[in-house]
């Protein structure tokens, strides 16, 4: 299986696509979302609400996009030369649509590469995947709708937020990482309680929008004006309690990668671009065989 070329094949059909076609295929991925989680035996995943517990051996983890075609085509070009097809899964954390103007193309080609191998990719939800109570700014993603499908662009957007809605909300890989959009609750560590984060605002807004701290211990309110900063000894205790060795995860705008909590906060960036201009994006080729300790995940960080 060559996904690069899917990849490439699906950014074609989007030139030209109909309203029509455009919800057919949201209404196959609804289903498919709605699927998993009563299908919890796939091959390299499991998914218990909106918690993914991978299995495969090789994953490659990816950051924000944004709307950043280009950004993605290079993406998909380094997984095609670095993840080995067999027993690997892409996990994206997030944030695909908004700021960049090909919002509606990165998103939609990523769903339609799912629909086509629903083993292999998983889609985690973003802060601007939001629930209707927590609308980021900026959300310019229906702004793009409008131009692109002009009348019909609300009945699009509709069904993408209803599908917003079915994105699981974190993964983990057993003993080893955990990977979400934002960050870790602060006030439970508990894995059952993030599978059905959906039951409860609050610890799904954490998840979504929380950042790692270096100046606080415990935690304190975020000045994002959603969400928290959560400090090492919530990491650790998080960590500690689930047996991991450390989190990966995005959200904030950096140069490709930074740490935090000496270490064991890995925060990946997967674009470039306006309006940001960073340097470097990068994304994390992973074989979970070889992760034995907090230093062994920058080992895996790709720059481009
Ligand atoms: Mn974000």
């Amino acid at each position: 299986m060559n996904l690069l070329a899917k990849f490439r094949e699906k950014l074609d059909v989007l030139k030209r696509i109909s309203p029509q076609d455009v919800l057919s295929i949201l209404e196959d991925f609804k289903n498919l979302m709605q699927g998993e989680t009563k299908k919890e035996n796939f091959e390299y995943f499991d998914r218990i609400e909106g918690l993914i517990k991978v299995k495969s051996t090789h994953l490659a983890v990816i950051g924000d996009i944004h709307g950043d075609l280009a950004s993605l085509r290079a993406i998909m070009g380094n997984i095609n030369k670095h993840l080995p097809d067999e027993d690997s899964v892409l996990v994206f954390l997030g944030d695909y649509v908004d700021r960049g103007v090909e919002s509606f193309e990165t998103i939609m080609s990523i769903i339609m590469l799912k629909l086509e191998n629903p083993e292999k990719i998983i889609m985690l939800r973003g802060n601007h995947e939001p629930p209707p109570n927590l609308i980021p700014y900026p959300h310019d993603f229906p702004l793009f709708l409008k131009m692109k499908f002009k009348k019909s662009w609300k009945e699009v957007y509709d069904v993408f937020f209803d599908i917003f809605q079915l994105l699981p909300h974190a993964a983990y890989v057993e003993s080893k990482i955990f990977l979400v959009h934002g960050g870790v609750p602060v006030k439970t560590s508990s894995l059952e309680k993030i599978a059905f984060a959906h039951e409860e605002k609050e610890i799904l807004e954490e998840l979504l929008w929380n950042d790692p701290s270096d100046f606080i211990e415990e935690w304190t309110y975020s000045p994002r004006g959603a969400g928290k900063l959560f400090g090492i000894k919530i990491t650790r205790e998080f960590l500690r309690q689930n047996n991991f060795i450390g989190i990966i995860r995005s959200h904030e705008p950096c140069n490709g990668f930074k740490i935090n909590h000496n270490g064991l906060v890995l925060t990946i960036f997967s674009r470039k671009g306006y309006p940001y201009f960073n340097k470097y994006a990068s994304i994390i080729i992973l074989n979970v065989k070889e992760l034995k300790s907090k230093e062994d995940l920058l080992k895996h960080v790709l720059t481009f």
